[in-house]
């Protein structure tokens, strides 16, 4: 070849390699098309809600809210996310329900204890001993009745969402071994901020405190109560066994968990993404349900290596005996539903 051609063929070469990069550069911002230009920019920013949970982020229902934030995050292709504040972060129980009902938190994960508060047609669902054993209970909530309850708060400004798993709840103290009733008298036990826990942990004889959850320890500590109540995992995971060492296994409730969203903040949202939401949520439960188990077992076993005093009621008939004016106090609507929930298979 001529050193002429050469210099030819070179020429071309550049011209072409600099015709590739000036269009690549080009290419890089497309005209929008006519359907981008009618939507919503792709880079626009991701929905970003709050949810407020009361235990540290390895206790098993915040796995749940986790489960459930994942879930939708992954459905809405990252478009919805769900920031989880475990350990009170956002504030005890009572307070946070409150600022959901104003939209100031979109959603929480709590007992229905203190919901009862807001929607006391709750305090149904919460009765002691009305529950056979955890299956009767998740054939309720996963049923009809759960269903029409879950449906039930949205007069207090809430969407109920889903259930979680909460186990049974027992007494512990940090005065002496409790076998009955009678042992409890004079007691001064803390109880949620519930009126019918008030009511229970009195028709025992004991002299119920309402008191918040993140309060509990030190109050234990103190001397300020002798007492307080509830499942093995949240009896481990505050230290609880540490400061109150006699536990009784009366399992006088099974108080389900609630996830609520704040109505308002649901309002703004289109149909199709609170469906999204409603259905992560109901499938965050089995999930959250099997985390429980696990935990429970450790709890148990963790309980039980630290030498506490851990009392068995083979005979639970006086304690159920004692929760009988709880019954007769129910409002006939309320009684009817208490019925209907026993004949749940
Ligand atoms: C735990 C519940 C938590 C309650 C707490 C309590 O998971 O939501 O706040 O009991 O006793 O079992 O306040």
């Amino acid at each position: 070849m001529k050193k002429s051609r050469i210099i030819l063929v070179m020429l071309v070469i550049a011209l072409c390699a600099l015709g590739t990069v000036w269009a690549g550069g080009k290419a890089e911002q497309p005209a929008p098309s006519a359907s981008q230009q009618s939507q919503p920019a792709q880079s626009a920013q991701p929905i970003v809600l709050r949810l407020a949970e009361t235990h540290p982020a390895d206790y098993p229902t915040t796995k749940g809210d986790y489960r459930f934030a994942d879930l939708v995050k992954e459905r809405s292709n990252g478009r919805i996310q769900i920031e989880v504040y475990p350990s009170s972060q956002l504030g005890e129980e009572k307070a946070v329900i409150e600022q959901v009902q104003f939209g100031a938190i979109d959603f929480t994960r709590v007992s229905i204890s203190p919901l009862a508060a807001f929607s006391p047609n709750f305090d149904a669902l919460q009765m002691p001993y009305l529950y056979r054993n955890e299956e009767h209970m998740w054939n309720v909530l996963k049923g009809p009745i759960g269903k029409e309850f879950l449906a039930s708060v949205e007069p207090a400004n809430f969407v109920g969402l889903c259930w979680y798993e909460s186990g049974a709840r027992n007494f512990y103290n940090s005065k002496r071994e409790v076998k009955s009733p009678a042992d409890l008298k004079g007691m001064k036990i803390r109880v949620q901020q519930s009126e019918l826990m008030v009511n229970l942990v009195t028709a025992l004889g004991a002299v119920a405190t309402p008191m918040a959850f993140g309060e509990v320890y030190s109050a234990l500590q103190t001397g300020v109560i002798d007492g307080a109540e509830n499942n093995w995992p949240s009896y481990y995971s505050t230290s609880h066994y540490e400061v109150a060492k006699y536990y009784t296994l009366d399992e006088h409730t099974r108080v389900p968990e609630i996830t609520i969203a704040s109505k308002i903040s649901m309002d703004k949202l289109s149909k199709a993404d609170q469906d999204l939401i409603k259905q992560a949520a109901w499938d965050s439960m089995d999930y959250q349900r099997q985390q429980w188990a696990d935990y429970e077992k450790v709890a148990i076993e963790k309980i039980k290596a630290n030498g506490n005093v851990i009392t068995q009621i083979p005979d639970n008939s006086a304690w159920q005996a004692a929760m009988k004016p709880l019954y007769d106090k129910l409002s006939p609507a309320l009684k009817d539903v208490v019925a209907k929930i026993r004949q749940v298979q």
